[in-house]
């Protein structure tokens, strides 16, 4: 079987997807949490910390946390909203296509979340595993008699050998609100963006592909989203690091969080529609 349930640390239950060729990935129920990714051939391509909690009510540090129905402060619920540490149902293992394995998680909206955010609504997530490829999808339906608006994104923390050796592709000339600068807009001019301190960027209208270059690795991140409109990137760098209990202070240079979001933007849907963003992340060797 492609996608196998076990437990990870402290009971939690999570799904292991293999693929035949060899690549694998690994998701909790929690949250809907991927915290693995090993493309064909390569090392592991996601950041996990060390110190990630895996206790009820608390973020996993690392992977890709589902970001539903708030980005970060933005809003009057707790930062990021409450998808990432919610209990999700796995309900679904197809095979995408002869070899690839694929399972769909489902988060209702239940007393809790009702009580937190006063919405019917459903909410999927569908992880497809390609020999160097992970897709991702998030679906939300509004299964409620009234309209609601709401932000997402997949906060996916790639795991690069140094990031103070890595570059990200694809943003020059995007504006960016610098969440390090009170939400200042700026236009990036340089081709790519080398980091050497903490970086907290929002791109607006950005473009759908993306590439990383994780130098030390030798590897090269392709990220395409689908109906994200907006593009973050991350590093706490040392400081940042070393006010978060959950992070390793060192491990910043080791992560390097790029993602697909919609947050310049909220979606607002009507009783009946759903909107569906995903990302893709492909991994290459790179010269
Ligand atoms: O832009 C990404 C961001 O909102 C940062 O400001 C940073 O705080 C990060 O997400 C992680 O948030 P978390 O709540 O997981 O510590």
């Amino acid at each position: 079987m492609s996608v196998i349930l076990a437990t990870g640390p402290n009971g939690f239950p999570k799904l292991m997807l293999s693929h035949p060729a060899g690549s694998s990935a690994e998701v909790y129920l929690h949250g809907a949490h991927v915290t693995s990714w090993v493309p064909l051939g390569m090392e592991e391509s996601l950041f996990l910390s060390s110190l990630a909690r895996f206790e009820k009510e608390q973020a996993i540090r690392g992977g890709v946390p589902v970001i539903f129905p708030q980005f970060a402060d933005l809003g009057p619920l707790s930062k990021h909203g409450f998808a990432r540490v919610m209990p999700w149902q796995w309900v679904e293992q197809t095979q995408a296509s002869e070899t690839r394995p694929r399972a769909v998680l489902q988060l209702d909206a239940s007393d809790e979340t009702v009580a937190i955010w006063p919405h019917a609504f459903r909410a999927r997530l569908a992880v497809e595993l390609g020999e160097n490829q992970l897709s991702l999808a998030l679906s939300i339906y509004n299964t409620d008699a009234q309209p609601f608006s709401f932000n997402a994104a997949l906060h996916t923390y790639l795991r690069v050998a140094d990031v103070r050796h890595a570059a990200v592709r694809g943003l020059q000339g995007v504006y960016y609100r610098d969440r390090t600068a009170e939400g200042e807009v700026r236009q990036q001019s340089a081709p790519e963006l080398t980091l050497s301190g903490e970086v907290d960027r929002l791109y607006l209208d950005a473009p759908s592909v993306v590439e990383v270059a994780d130098n030390g690795n030798k590897r090269l991140f392709t990220l395409r989203a689908e109906r994200f409109s907006d593009v973050v990137v991350w590093n706490p760098w040392k400081e940042g690091a070393a006010a978060m209990a959950d992070l390793p202070e060192d491990a910043y240079r080791h992560m390097l969080c790029v993602e697909g979001a919609q947050v310049g933007e909220a979606i607002t849907l009507q009783p009946g529609e759903s909107w569906q963003g995903a990302q893709h992340l492909i991994a290459q060797p790179a010269g």
